[in-house]
This record gives structure tokens, C-alpha cells and sequence, in this order.
């Protein structure tokens, strides 16, 4: 991985960011001048160019546009289909919103009266739920039950007043198994309109997603139940992820919304604890919240953590069930740890021209060997790094915590540790001090449980009753 497969996000990002930015808001701003009866909790005084809020960042996504008309926030969201890029090499017909996968975050205030229009460019009937917002049944989008589909080529509207506020997401909900599973989500932020506290410094919004696109596919297979091999935050595998970026000291707010089909994720940080402040069902009461560094995200559910970033450095952020930080190819391949492939891959060439033995140490390898992937999929892991291969892909990031950021708000490229804080090799003259022994390799250490093809290497076969009771492939 290098610089270049981040700023590819990095400029939509951007864009997404000043897009949100250049948006008129509703209201005059009325935040919340009062401090509690405590004193505790410092009077939010707004600054000069105060909108109202302070716009989300939707890391690889865009916010979508609006507009006033006599007092309602006017949206339109256009369902259709979408070719969408998960990372530089897999790219593959979604469906989603607005020309983007997963559709455009829609952000507004508290109190704001909107109108959303929905227009079907798909050739399926469909509908949209606005999941966690308070609002009449019928503008709760459920095909058959609270609405008629909206059928290809119709526009429907959708009208309410938004009571709450907290972080909520939007989705199809019609042929909900096919249509989320190609992409049909988003998320809906709504900011307070009497914040009882400061807004954070940077507020960031992610969807987490997972998808089946078999290897060299060109279309995501919306009837898998189990055997996902694509994960997303905001419909970007590793390393087509942007970096999330923070001042040292700012407090950072991130979003977390999870659509996907089957899936719970663990969303692992690095170098900090953090809160979860909110869910989709409103503030947690500050008593109520405890120090964390994984928040578990069922499907079907928003979490809102927050944390002061006080630290400098790379710090990721991924999910911990382990799979979902491979990508295609990490998937049913047949064990083969601790094999001892001397001599098969050679036997394998002469009927399979450039075939390599791989899998033996893991899988590790299987990215940074550069090995040729077929077309239109991603290799099972990572990318690269500045000291190695970096082995995890999938919905995996890094939080860019630096003294100073780039004014453009773009990627500050790698941490450069201190002296004295980096792990290395350890210097002789320390394992001697600190009276550290290497064991020497003893044939317990080695292969016992190898696979020999052809005749062992000498320098590996330590005697030859070792190998007795072994499988021996010829
Ligand atoms: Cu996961």
C-alpha cells in the first residue's frame, strides 16, 4: 500500500466534506447556552461561521445535498444501479443510491421538517425505511405494510419532522435480502439542536457492510447466507480505505452504522479507550457509559463512540473477527500449516504452468509475494506498509493521529515513531544485560509434523526415524 491508494479516498472524502460545508442549514443556530445547575458542563459558545451543526465526515462517501424550500430541508435520493470500486482491482455492478455505494449520507437537525423524494431507476420495485427515526407509520417505508412499492420509474415522497437526534441509517426495505445485500443503505445523522456540550472536533460516520463476490466476478451474489468474502467500511475493503486523520488533543466522534446481511462485527481501536455515547436508540446518560477499545455492533444497529486523541501515531481500527480482515481468496482453502511443500511446487508445475506452493507459514505471504490475482478480484490480504506487508484487508483502517495535519485534509502519510519508541531487533548488548537466552533450535522446534513430497532436504530431516510415521506422499 502507499500514499496513492489513500488519497484515492481522500479527495471524494474531501469533497464530501466541503460539499457538506457549502449546504445552507434551516435554522438560525440555538445551541445550548445554558450550563447545567453543576457547573460542570462548560456553556457551548458557537463560533462565528456556526451553521447550525457541524457537518459529518463520511470517509470514502459524500453527504448529500439539499435544499430550502419554504422552511422544509428537500432531498432526492435516486435508487439505481451503481459500478462500484471496493479497492484498487475489484470492482463490481452494486445497487445503491445516487450513483454511489452505499448512497450519500443524509445529514439535518433536530426540529428540521424534511421531504424526501425517492426516485426508482432500478428495474425492481423498491422502498426506503429510515431506520431508528421517530415518524409516522406510514412514512416508515416497509413495502406492502406501511407503503406500496415504488415501482421503476416512479418518484414517491417521503415527509416527516425529525424528534430526535443521534445517528440512524436508511435502507430499502423491499426484497430486503437482495436489494441491502447489493449495496441499498446509508446512514442519517441528525445533530442536535441544542447541544448540551461542544460539538467534537471531528465527527466521522462509517457503514459496515460485507458482501460475496465470487473471485473474477462481475456482480456481488445476493442469496449468500454465510460465506461472505468482501467487508466494507463505507463500501471500501483495505487498502481502498481512507485514513481517518486527528490533531493530537481533538476529541474525535465516529459513527458507527453495521447493514450487513448476517454478520455482527467486533470494530476494534488502537491506542486509545473510548465511550460508547450513543446507540440508535438516543444519548447514553454519561453515568451509564464505560470505557471501551471494541464495540460490539449487531446488525441492524448504530453505536456512537467518542475519544480525545492524545496520542500520536498509526493507530488501527478493524474488525477482530478475523476473517472479516481478509478479503476474496481468504476463503475455503484447505489447511496446510506446517507442510512441507520442498519439491511440489516443481512436480505441480509440469502440469500446472506457474504454480506455487503456498500456505505453509500461514497466510501471510499471499499478499506481499505481489502474486498475479485473477482479474477483477483482490489479493487475501493487506497491503503495504512502511516497515512490511501489512496482513489484514477487508474492514480495516488506520486512525492518522499527528501534531500537524495537512490543511487540504489529506493523508498525512506514515507515523514516523521517535527514537527509542519503535520495535526492533533486539541490540546484543541488551539481551546480555537483561540476561535474555536464546534457545537453540532443537528438533522439537522444527517440523514434526511435515508433509514430505519427494525426499527431505538434508539439512531438514533431522534423523530418519523422524520422519517414520509421517505421511509420506511418495
Ligand atoms: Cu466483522
Amino acid at each position: 500500500m502507499n500514499r496513492r491508494n489513500f488519497f484515492t479516498g481522500a479527495a471524494a472524502a474531501t469533497g464530501g466534506a466541503l460539499l457538506a460545508r457549502m449546504v445552507p442549514t434551516a435554522r438560525a443556530a440555538e445551541p445550548g447556552m445554558k450550563a447545567t445547575s453543576t457547573g460542570t458542563t462548560a456553556p457551548f459558545v458557537p463560533p462565528a461561521d456556526w451553521k447550525g451543526y457541524k457537518p459529518v465526515i463520511t470517509p470514502n462517501g459524500l453527504t448529500l445535498p439539499f435544499k430550502m424550500v419554504n422552511g422544509v430541508k428537500v432531498y432526492h435520493l435516486v435508487a439505481e444501479p451503481v459500478t462500484h470500486e471496493f479497492a484498487p482491482g475489484l470492482v463490481a455492478e452494486c445497487w445503491g443510491y445516487n450513483n454511489r455505494v452505499h448512497g450519500p449520507t443524509i445529514e439535518a437537525v433536530e426540529g428540521d421538517h424534511v421531504r424526501i423524494y425517492v426516485t426508482n431507476r432500478l428495474t425492481a420495485p423498491t422502498s426506503v425505511h429510515w431506520h431508528g427515526i421517530l415518524l409516522p407509520s406510514g412514512m416508515d417505508g416497509v413495502g406492502g405494510v406501511s407503503q406500496k412499492a415504488i415501482q421503476p420509474g416512479e418518484t414517491f415522497k417521503y415527509e416527516f419532522t425529525l424528534k430526535q437526534h443521534g445517528t440512524y441509517m436508511y435502507h430499502s426495505h423491499h426484497d430486503e435480502m437482495t436489494q441491502m445485500q447489493l449495496g441499498m443503505i446509508g446512514l442519517f445523522v441528525v445533530h442536535p439542536k441544542n447541544p448540551a456540550k461542544p460539538p467534537p472536533d471531528r465527527d466521522y460516520a462509517i457503514m459496515l457492510s460485507e458482501w460475496k463476490i465470487e473471485v473474477g466476478a462481475r456482480r456481488p451474489d445476493p442469496n449468500e447466507m454465510t460465506d461472505f468474502n468482501v467487508f466494507t467500511f463505507n463500501g471500501r475493503s483495505f487498502p481502498g480505505t481512507q485514513p481517518i486523520v486527528a490533531k493530537v488533543g481533538e476529541r474525535v466522534r465516529i459513527r458507527i452504522g453495521n447493514l450487513s446481511t448476517m454478520s455482527h462485527h467486533a470494530i476494534h481501536l488502537h491506542g486509545y479507550y473510548f465511550k460508547v455515547v450513543a446507540t440508535d436508540g438516543g444519548q447514553i446518560p454519561e453515568a451509564g457509559q464505560w470505557p471501551e477499545t471494541t464495540v460490539h455492533m449487531p446488525t441492524g444497529s448504530t453505536r456512537t463512540v467518542e475519544f480525545v486523541a492524545n496520542v500520536p501515531g498509526d493507530w488501527v481500527m478493524h474488525c477482530h473477527m478475523l476473517h472479516h480482515v481478509m478479503t476474496q481468496m481468504g476463503h475455503q482453502f484447505g489447511n496446510v500449516i506446517g507442510v512441507n511443500a520442498e519439491g511440489l511446487s516443481e512436480k505441480i508445475r509440469k502440469l500446472v504452468p506457474g504454480y506455487m506452493a503456498m500456505g505453509q507459514d500461514g497466510m501471510a505471504d499471499m499478499g506481499e509475494m505481489g502474486m498475479a490475482v485473477p482479474p477483477n478480484s483482490l489479493p487475501m490480504v493487506g497491503g503495504r506498509g512502511q516497515y512490511d506487508y501489512i496482513t489484514m484487508g477487508g474492514m480495516f483502517t488506520i486512525v492518522k493521529v499527528r501534531e500537524d495535519l495537512p490543511a487540504d485534509g489529506s493523508d498525512p502519510g506514515w507515523y514516523k515513531s521517535p527514537p527509542g519508541t519503535l520495535a526492533d531487533v533486539a541490540p546484543a548488548e541488551d539481551l546480555k544485560r537483561d540476561g535474555i537466552e536464546i534457545p537453540k533450535m532443537s528438533a522439537a522446534n522444527r517440523r514434526k509434523d511435515d508433509v514430505w513430497c519427494g525426499t527431505p532436504p538434508k539439512e531438514t530431516l533431522l534423523a530418519k526415524n523422524e520422519v517414520n510415521g509421517h505421511i509420506k506422499l511418495h
